[in-house]
């Protein structure tokens, strides 16, 4: 049985004192949620605060949204799984598709970075989607099993069931326009099957996989219909702790 898991990913969204607030305001409206996981990835800049609102105590989940796979030295920018674990967190998102759109975030770094994540005692989300182009063409299928296979490179079964996925089509991310639960199924179908062949027979069934795109405190019912969908990465609907409240609401 594997427990859902929604996430909130607030991208660049919130300065440290916003973070705070909206926690607070998150705890006032999710009261109960026994049964799921709720992960919160603020930027870098407001992990600290969220992580001090929260309290030591707190049952959400504290995620960043990428790192860096060195754990210390001479890479100006960057965060590493060190200071991660450091200041409180539990996961983080590797191969967002804008980290692949907008800073070159490749298949090889992916793996780095999952690897890095794993090493520190980060549960890494990795992220896969394939563009609009892809699926007009035909080629979902191979870019799907390209991310997985590069992504999860070098991983041992009894480590690979730990990890999370998350499908998110690039076409459907903060567009508005959404994939139906009929589109979206077949990809979660071939992810757990590729997740087979990479760990052997059952690492499938153990391995959660999330929906992104565009999920709403509207459709995520239709989305969470389906067994194969073990929750949601959510960007624009998480943003208001009433809107993240109603749609965590639905999954409990
Ligand atoms: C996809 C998603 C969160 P949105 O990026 O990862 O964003 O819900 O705004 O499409």
């Amino acid at each position: 049985m594997r427990t859902r898991f929604i996430v909130g990913n607030w991208k660049m969204n919130k300065t440290a004192s916003e973070g705070g607030a909206f926690v607070h305001r998150l705890s006032q409206e999710l009261t109960h949620h026994a049964g799921i996981q709720i992960g919160l990835t603020p930027p870098f800049t407001a992990l600290h605060a969220v992580r001090e609102a929260l309290g030591p105590a707190s049952a959400f989940l504290l995620g960043a949204q990428n790192l860096y796979w060195e754990d210390k030295g001479a890479f100006t920018g960057e965060v590493s799984g060190t200071m991660l674990k450091d200041i409180g967190c539990q996961f983080v998102l590797v191969g967002h598709s804008e980290r692949r759109q907008y800073f070159g975030d490749q298949d090889g770094w992916t793996n780095k970075k999952v690897l890095a994540a794993l090493r520190h005692g980060l549960q890494p989300i990795l992220c896969v989607g394939e563009t609009l182009q892809d699926r007009e063409s035909g080629q979902t299928d191979l870019v799907i099993q390209r991310q997985l296979r590069a992504g999860l490179s070098g991983i041992e079964s009894q480590t690979l069931s730990t990890v999370t996925i998350a499908y998110e089509p690039v076409w459907a991310i903060g567009t508005g326009r959404a994939a139906s639960p009929e589109q979206a199924v077949p990809v979660h179908r071939l992810i757990r099957k590729t997740l087979n062949e990479l760990g052997g027979a059952d690492i499938g069934n153990h391995v959660r996989i999330l929906y992104g795109g565009s999920v709403t405190p509207h459709n995520i019912a239709d989305f969470l219909a389906s067994e194969e969908i073990d929750g949601a990465l959510v960007g624009g609907a998480c943003l208001d702790p009433v809107s993240f409240a109603t749609l965590a609401k639905v999954a409990i």
